[in-house]
């Protein structure tokens, strides 16, 4: 019978009661019999000498087990292997046969193309071989992979080579890595690839092989992967102090993989969406992400890998902490304003998306029955949240000191958040406490501002008030130290100095209680705050501005994120008084303000990246968001009227403005090699999406469909990059353009050959908000490009309709809800962690009316019938339905 599901407790921790100190792992690589030896060397730590020796395991075949050389009894659950000892040491050998090209899951080892390779974060490596699978096991490995000579020319695996032999035609090739590690640090790859090579230098003088290994053939679209390594060594090196620590470092691209990369120690695994990119074939975006990631994982190797997890409660304190020094990284070396803005827009989509439903967690999750389901928004981006609070309390000098600290302390280590937060208040002095309620408490605060002013005494008092919203199993929080950054501006766009008794007041306060008022003296005028400056702390705010108010910060604000809000202010009050009209069946308003806004932006000399960003709508995604319940009807009319408005009352200067770039970018064109991915041209290209959006949309509804489609035409066939390709595509498919058959018809015959970049058209069509999108989505899914057992094709096609294209989805019949379950209830046959993933958007049901939620209800329902369902998607479900 299958066990219980059961949930695991963070408090119910308890430390190993054995440890492995010594691994040698054996394996004879086969696609359908993988034979794995494995020869540990195993420690009791309990003086308790009756307890056996358990060990983890999953979807094994066991051939034999050995104690000390010898046969030994032992008992084998779906899940475990029992072996009663007595010793206090002893050698364990461990046999297990596996199948890796039946690994559908891809956890564990697995085929790729042909290609081996792994993934065993979080509990993949059980399914090699039974094993103390927990991040508080941490050995030294050896590793020995056979297989017939001249079968597979690359054979890798983490630390140091250490030989390469032949013998009777079976090739071996051992490697060590004599640093200890936890199990879902080790990894395998086997096969043919093309090979980069590079070079690096450490600060200290070490000489570091840098290797990376890409498909054969696609040696060209890993320059920029390799370069980025060397880039994020050094920079670690120069902002953290953090050196590399071994004399190779290895990153392998495959084509299968369930999220985005992992950071193996010294052998890193990427999906190929990450490494591969080429003039011709990426996008700005794939640019920047390959930066990211690459630092990303790099990065892991002090936080991550020689300081550790002592449990998977503990994920956001290496992920939280990576996530913030990839930001920083990519901040740096590119442009700050637009990498914080990014992240701004995940907290604000997906992660108060998540914690405002079912799945809501704190930072450092209490309750987990399925590991895979908490690599969250709220660990990864909250996380990188939260480590940023506390860089801006403690400023870049005590941070960094900090992290100094945290890395002596724990160098070769399992440790816990707290850990890190000790380390923090320790080498800055500065108490943490309350801050601490940050990992523990799930749910996004709401911060209300009110302001009075008095101008006989020139004083100005904000009253700050907090509140957070009950989650699943937290109903009442305590206040979070909440810093507020903050500046004041008088009507002509001049700063205030902030003063109080008479001196100068930093610019973050810090809101620690329920209810506190500051007061600023000097104050000539009724000022305008700018508050959360630089999105100081993961909350909602609230504050009652004019639209004056947000006129002046939009202009003058010297901090860029409050230019951002100050448009985002208007486009969230717009949409509050406009889903009332339309509930009450009103007209809507005309949305002058945002008009100005637009308008002032596109005149100014504002960088232009950062005007496309602040033009742009935000997702509907995250406009839902500003509701506790939402009214998807009231918020599609909303969104498509405003945006007809915009493009109306704009037309003559989108117009304009966008002959005046199509003029540039026609003379660019002409010079052969002039596209560069540099802050400058990302910007243009930026704004041109935006603005052939609009002027596209506004000649449509001056009823010159055929100048809108010849626009779009002539925007795809003058383009020399991926960038303005799928700005064309995606607002052909978007507008059912009746240029769109050629340019799909188009990309189809350049792109159909390389499925990552053909991944585009699915993502573009199943994005379109048009009434037949879903019947050609699931005509796509015939294409030959697509199968539905890649992750990135699913992500492609079916995630992005299901995620990016709320108005299909969620479309009144219920077809959207029909198609994804059936799709989620086919995968998760093959592969649970994926079919998860792609669920994720009918988990805010609760707050969806009546008819939708009842939809999703009995969807839901269904799926919980399904005899075999994975842990991932039952965990989801049942804790939608339990939480309605
Ligand atoms: N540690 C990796 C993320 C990762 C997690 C799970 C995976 O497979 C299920 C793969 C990668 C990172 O943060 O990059
Ligand atoms: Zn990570």
């Amino acid at each position: 019978m299958a066990a219980p599901r059961q949930e695991k407790r963070r408090l119910d921790y308890k430390s190993p009661l054995f440890t492995i100190t010594d691994v040698d792992l054996s394996f004879s690589l086969d696609l359908k019999k993988t034979v794995v030896v494995q020869k540990s060397q195993v420690k009791r730590l309990t003086p308790d000498m009756t307890q056996p020796l358990v060990l983890d395991g999953d979807s094994l075949k066991l051939l034999s087990v050995r104690v000390n050389g010898r046969e030994t009894s032992f008992a084998e659950t779906a899940k475990t292997l029992t072996i009663p000892v007595t010793e206090q040491e002893f050698q364990l050998e461990v046999v297990t046969e596996i199948a890796p090209a039946d690994n559908t899951e891809l956890m564990g080892l697995y085929v790729s193309d042909g290609k081996f390779c792994t993934q065993n974060e979080p509990e993949g490596f059980r399914r090699i071989t039974y094993f103390l699978d927990r991040s508080d096991v941490l050995a030294r490995y050896t590793v020995r992979i056979s297989a017939p000579d001249g079968l597979y020319p690359f054979m890798l695996s983490n630390g140091n080579l250490v030989s390469d032999t032949v013998s009777n035609g079976v090739r071996t090739v051992t490697w060590q890595d004599p640093f200890p590690k936890p199990s879902y640090l080790f990894a395998l790859v086997a096969g043919d690839f093309d090979e980069l090579k590079r070079e690096f230098v450490t600060r200290s003088g070490k000489q570091v092989a840098v290797r990376l290994y890409v498909d054969k053939g696609m040696a060209a679209f890993g320059d920029t992967a390799i370069d980025s390594v060397l880039r994020a060594m050094k920079w670690d090196e120069e902002r953290f102090g953090l050196e590399y620590d071994l004399n190779r470092f290895n990153v392998v691209s495959v084509d299968f993989f369930n999220a985005g990369a992992m950071e193996n120690k010294s052998l890193n695994i990427f999906n190929s969406k990450y490494v591969l990119v080429d003039p011709v074939s990426a996008t700005d975006t794939d640019y920047e992400n390959v930066l990211s990631v690459i630092g990303h994982e790099y990065f892991h190797n002090w936080t991550g890998d020689r300081v550790t997890l002592r449990d998977w409660f503990q994920l956001s304190l290496k992920e939280g902490l990576t996530v913030f020094r990839d930001q920083e990284f990519s901040s740096d070396l590119g442009t700050r304003a637009i990498e914080r803005l990014k992240a701004i827009k995940v907290i604000r989509g997906p992660q108060f998306a998540e914690d405002s439903g079912p799945m809501a967690h704190p930072v450092r999750p209490d309750y987990v029955m399925e590991m895979n389901n908490f690599y969250s928004a709220t660990v990864y981006d909250k996380g990188a949240e939260v480590i940023r609070m506390i860089h801006t309390i403690l400023g870049e000098e005590n941070f960094q000191k900090g992290m100094k600290l945290y890395i002596s302390r724990h160098d070769g280590s399992a440790v816990t958040c707290e850990d890190f937060v000790a380390a923090m208040e320790d080498a800055s002095g500065i108490d943490l406490r309350q801050f601490r309620n940050w990992y523990s408490q799930a749910g996004t605060p709401v911060v209300t501002v009110s302001m009075s002013y008095d101008e006989s005494t020139q004083r100005c008092e904000l009253t700050v008030k907090q509140k957070t919203p009950a989650t699943p199993r937290q109903p009442e929080k305590k206040p979070f130290v909440i810093p507020v950054k903050m500046s004041l501006y008088d009507s002509k766009g001049c700063e205030i100095p902030l003063v109080r008794d008479g001196k100068p007041v930093p610019a973050v306060q810090i809101a620690a209680e329920e209810c506190q008022t500051w007061v600023f003296e000097n104050v000539p005028e009724r000022p305008v705050p700018a508050l959360l400056e630089n999105f100081s702390a993961p909350v909602k705010l609230e504050y009652h501005y004019t639209e004056e108010d947000l006129r002046i910060l939009l202009m003058h604000a010297k901090d860029p994120v409050s230019r951002y809000d100050a448009v985002q202010s208007l486009v969230n009050n717009y949409f509050f008084r406009n889903a009332e009209n339309f509930e009450r069946k009103q007209p809507f308003t005309e949305p002058a303000a945002l008009i100005e806004a637009c308008r002032y932006i596109l005149n100014s000399d504002m960088d232009r990246r950062l005007a496309a960003y602040i033009m742009t709508l935000p997702p509907i995604n995250s406009i839902i968001e500003n509701f506790t319940v939402v009214n998807l009807d009231a918020v599609f009319a909303v969104y498509h009227h405003l945006r007809d408005r915009l493009a109306e009352a704009l037309k003559d200067e989108i117009s304009s403005f966008y002959r005046k770039s199509l003029t540039e970018y026609e003379e660019r064109v002409q010079i052969p090699g002039s596209y560069a991915v540099t802050p400058e041209q990302m910007g243009e290209r930026a704004l041109s999406e935006y603005l052939l959006d609009l002027h596209a949309r506004s000649l449509i509804l001056a009823g010159d469909e055929a100048g809108a489609s010849q626009a779009v035409l002539h925007h795809y066939q003058i383009a020399d990059n991926m960038t303005d390709t799928l700005t064309a595509m995606r607002a052909a498919a978007r507008y059912g353009l009746s240029c769109e058959a050629e340019i799909l018809r188009d990309f189809e015959e350049k792109w159909s050959h390389n499925p990552l970049v053909f991944d585009n058209l699915f993502r573009a069509v199943a994005m379109a908000p048009r009434p037949d999108t879903l019947a050609r989505v699931r005509e796509l899914m015939k294409h030959r490009c697509f199968d539905i057992q890649n992750p990135n094709r699913v992500r492609a096609l079916i995630g992005a309709f299901a995620s990016g294209n709320p108005e299909c989805f969620h479309v009144s019949g219920g077809s959207g809800y029909d198609f994804l379950t059936e799709i989620v209830l086919r995968l998760d046959k093959t592969n649970g962690h994926v079919a998860a993933r792609i669920l994720t958007p009918m988990l805010a049901l609760k707050r969806f009316d009546r008819k939708r939620c009842d939809m999703i209800r009995g969807r839901f329902e269904r799926i919980l019938k399904e005899p075999k369902l994975s842990d991932s998607v039952f965990e989801l479900v049942d804790k939608s339905l339990r939480n309605l």
